[in-house]
């Protein structure tokens, strides 16, 4: 059999289904049949790496590459904004503005504006040359590498053209929904709408985490229409459709406000129904030539405006206010709510901050309040109407002790939150320890909050700690415990002390250090007693972090229950090390790489990409900051703070020349 013909051809194919699926929207094959050609073309490019893959090859979205920073892009051809209209009347007077200089012959079409993010496509002879995010309009950011993992996004057009494309990018409702049930999760401050995470999504220098993000496009612009004979908006989504580029279907022809307004009457009840949000919806003036006669203003476009949906809002009433302590011992005051439905869910409670925000609006008991969703996910109290006041209501009452252990509630320096800052307070060490053995921290399968609640109830744990002294007798003493799930219990608190560095570091909940500020000091440091004694500023220079992640570990560590509880689980054999993924290659060994850590840095011919593949493969470590651990620094051309950094430390430097002469021997 021909392999390359045959890579060909399944290649092809898998590229047919990906289109269907994620252009088109229009699946015409089984998941599961996608997923077995997919797999054969993975092992069938693994076992020849003797043929080249091609940058199109449907095993290329995965991402990998990781990047130091985003390099500017200017767009020579500026992406404008749009001025918000919010009523009829509003559109009314914009289209009679537009009449005053075309006339009475005008068309407008009419689209979703989708809540995602700005980007820009070039295409060059039909391959996808560069993506960039709009930025201020006119400098955004190089997110090519990014973008490269986007299904939705041809790497090749179906013609050979250059081109410049321009669009937005977005996450669908339910990955939208996902990444912040995740994140909640990990303890990481949720996305608050769906274009802060589309952005914050590309903005991933791992371009492995931006595939992970399940992103879409929608493309609506052609930057430069006059090198293509296209005379309208419609003629220009009709060819981006043609080009094999994601177009929104749902777009309206109108020629009068009424229709206009029709159309955001039915968006408006169709809204639900998308698998992606939208905030409102754009009307553009079809013609190319008479948005050319109506020009631009400083800001924006004559010819088109953007319409913003109102929030939906909705009457409840707060039934009771509750206090509960967070982890930390913050105090969040949350209304229990008669429920309604707001913006496609159903809301039984909201939060009401911290007590300025109840004195700012005046919030109390039995209150009758009107509810919307902010960037249509957090549900929030615009304000009480006033008229249903009961007449017998009185302020709320502000807890002057944590309701959990009673010792007084304080505000720390600047801080609007009551915390309760005892730290033996059982509410907080209950919360701290269900987090403890969550599924991304210590990952102790069957430590349910309500087997959590027992032991400490029955005086059996009363730090993370004592769960190591936990044997299947005492587990036993638990309700609804028996012989075969205490034992599995045992087994997994067992095994959990084997686990890598970061897993325990993001479990202990110090404050700025989720799972993914664990991972970055667990690689960085290797062990706990390096990050036990860093300095400040070694831990706020290392990449992605900062001085709060840096102040928050120096006093975390400083106390000194901390550093009990720290020899107390070294006590019990729990690992304090980062364990590094093995590799198995023992003809790696002798490679003058391996076990070396490099960094690689400054412009390179080489791409940058099979450097990193090639010095991993040689059994090298290759990480992004500079440090004493650093063995090796490889500087390109225009080396900036690494290569400074490397020469204070002396860490041993080779220009790009030297590397490949030690890559490749013969040369
Ligand atoms: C922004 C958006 C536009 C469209 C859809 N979604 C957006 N967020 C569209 O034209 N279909 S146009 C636009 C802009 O010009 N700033």
């Amino acid at each position: 059999m021909d392999i390359e013909k045959h890579l060909e051809d399944l290649r092809s194919e898998l590229k047919k289904y990906a289109y269907e699926y994620y252009v088109l929207d229009q699946p015409n094959v089984e998941d599961a049949y996608y997923d077995q050609l997919y797999k054969e073309l993975v092992i069938l490019e693994q076992d020849h790496p003797e043929l080249t893959i091609p940058d199109d090859s449907p095993t290329q979205r995965v991402g990998g590459v990781v990047l130091d920073s985003f390099e500017k892009v200017v767009h020579k051809i500026p992406l404008y904004s749009l001025a918000d209209v919010f009523n009829e009347e509003e559109i009314a007077a914009f289209d009679k503005r537009i009449r005053k200089t075309l006339g009475d012959k005008v068309e407008y079409l009419c689209e979703l504006k989708i809540d995602g993010l700005s980007i820009s496509l070039k295409y060059v002879d039909g391959k996808l040359a560069q993506a960039a995010t709009r930025g201020d309009g006119t400098i955004g950011e190089n997110i090519t590498e990014n973008v490269k993992t986007i299904k939705s996004v041809p790497v090749t057009l179906s013609e050979q053209v250059t081109v410049e494309v321009r669009g937005e990018a977005y996450i669908p409702k339910n990955a939208f929904a996902k990444l912040n049930e995740q994140r909640l999760e990990e303890g990481e401050d949720v996305f608050a709408n769906p274009r802060n995470a589309a952005a914050g999504s590309l903005r991933q220098l791992d371009t492995k985490a931006t595939a992970k993000r399940n992103l879409s496009t929608f493309l609506y612009n052609i930057a430069d229409t006059a090198s293509f004979s296209i005379s309208s908006q419609e003629e220009a989504l009709d060819v981006l459709k043609k080009w094999h580029l994601k177009v929104n279907q749902q777009f309206r022809k109108c020629q009068t406000v009424k229709e206009i307004w029709n159309y955001i009457k039915e968006v408006q009840d169709l809204r639900d129904l998308l698998s992606y949000e939208i905030d409102g919806i754009v009307i553009k003036v079809n013609s190319f030539v008479q948005q050319k006669k109506l020009g631009f203003t400083v800001k924006a476009p004559r010819w088109a405006v953007a319409y913003k949906f109102p929030p939906e809002k909705v009457e409840t009433v707060i039934k009771s206010v509750e206090w509960p302590i967070g982890r930390t011992g913050v105090v969040t005051p949350t209304a229990n709510l008669q429920p309604v439905k707001v913006s496609g869910s159903n809301v039984s409670r909201a939060t009401l901050h911290n007590v300025d925000y109840i004195a700012a609006k005046d919030i109390r008991l039995n209150d009758t309040v009107i509810l919307y969703k902010a960037g249509d996910i957090i549900p929030r109290v615009a304000r009480v109407l006033l008229g249903k006041r009961p007449k017998d209501s009185q302020s709320l009452i502000i807890p002057k002790v944590c309701p959990a252990c009673g010792s007084k509630l304080v505000h720390l320096e600047e801080e609007v939150a009551l915390r309760c800052i005892n730290p033996q307070c059982p509410a907080q060490i209950q919360t701290g320890l269900t987090h403890f053995v969550s599924r991304d921290a210590m990952n102790i399968a069957g430590l349910g909050p309500r087997v959590v609640e027992q032991l400490f109830e029955k005086e059996l744990v009363k730090d993370v700690a004592d769960l190591y002294e936990l044997d299947i007798e005492r587990l036993l003493t638990l309700d609804n415990v028996k012989e075969k799930s205490a034992t599995n219990l045992y087994q997994a608190i067992q095994a959990s002390k084997t686990n890598s560095l970061e897993r325990l570091l993001y479990g202990l909940g110090i404050r700025h250090v989720g799972a993914k500020v664990a991972k970055i000091l667990a690689e960085h440091f290797e062990n706990m007693d390096e990050i036990n004694e860093a300095s400040l500023e070694e831990i706020a220079e290392i990449d992605n972090l900062g001085e709060a992640v840096a102040n928050s570990l120096k006093s975390y560590f400083a106390k000194k229950e901390v550093q009990e509880l720290i020899a107390k689980l070294k006590k019990q054999n729990v690992n304090m090390h980062y364990l590094v993924p093995k590799k198995q290659d023992p003809a790696l060994s002798n490679s003058l790489f391996a076990g070396k850590t490099v960094v690689v840095t400054g412009k390179l011919t080489l791409d940058r990409r099979s450097v990193k593949e090639q010095l991993e493969a040689l059994g090298a470590k290759v990480t992004s900051s500079v440090s004493k651990k650093t063995d090796l620094v490889i500087a390109g051309n225009d080396a900036g703070s690494k290569l400074t950094k490397a020469k204070q430390l002396s860490v041993e430097v080779w220009d790009e020349e030297r590397l490949l002469k030690n890559l490749d021997p013969a040369k």
